[in-house]
């Protein structure tokens, strides 16, 4: 479901001047809602933190996507698929900035589901690599990487108007 389709559902049932402030004030395009949150993929290619920040500043706000099963992540891979006709590297939000190997979303969230390639994470060489991808490799696992590096990357937000 696209966020208009919601809007359009929501309009059905409340009366107009509540739709219309809904709408003006808090419905971006390009959100769709999967499994548990309402889910954007962002081309533009930026460093994590940069991301993080993007997603915190959009309409909705959100931040960096948190994944909970691998319904989820195959539903993503799906968008970014329509949307890139391939699976580049992603940015999500998980990182190890706080403590090592101890990986968390920047949702707040519980790290209840994570899909790493073997031999993941693993600050390759001694490399300190404290953020969280997605699409890596072959089979498109998650992969600790330098959070430096430009990606696209999702931006999750839990609901798409102020209660
Ligand atoms: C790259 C980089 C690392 C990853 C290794 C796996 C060379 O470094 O993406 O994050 O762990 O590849 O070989
Ligand atoms: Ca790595």
């Amino acid at each position: 479901m696209t966020c208009v389709t919601f809007l359009a559902l929501i309009a059905g049932t409340i009366i107009l001047h509540q739709v219309s402030q809904i709408n003006s004030q808090h419905c971006d395009s390009g959100w769709t809602y999967v499994s548990d949150g309402w889910y954007k993929y962002i081309p533009a290619k930026m460093m994590w933190a940069d991301a993080e920040d993007y997603c915190q500043q959009l309409s909705p706000p959100g931040h960096l996507a948190s994944l909970h099963s691998k319904k989820t992540e195959d539903s993503l891979k799906e968008l970014i698929l329509n949307i890139e006709k391939s699976l580049p590297w992603t940015w999500i939000g998980g990182h190890d900035m706080f403590k090592d190997r101890k990986f968390m979303w920047t949702d707040g969230s519980p790290l209840d589901y994570t899909n790493w390639l073997s031999n993941e994470p693993n600050n390759y060489q001694g490399t300190r690599e404290a953020c969280m991808m997605m699409n890596y490799a072959d089979s498109n696992q998650w992969n600790d990487a330098v959070c430096a590096t430009p990606m696209s990357f999702v931006c999750k937000a839990s609901r798409m108007h102020r209660s």
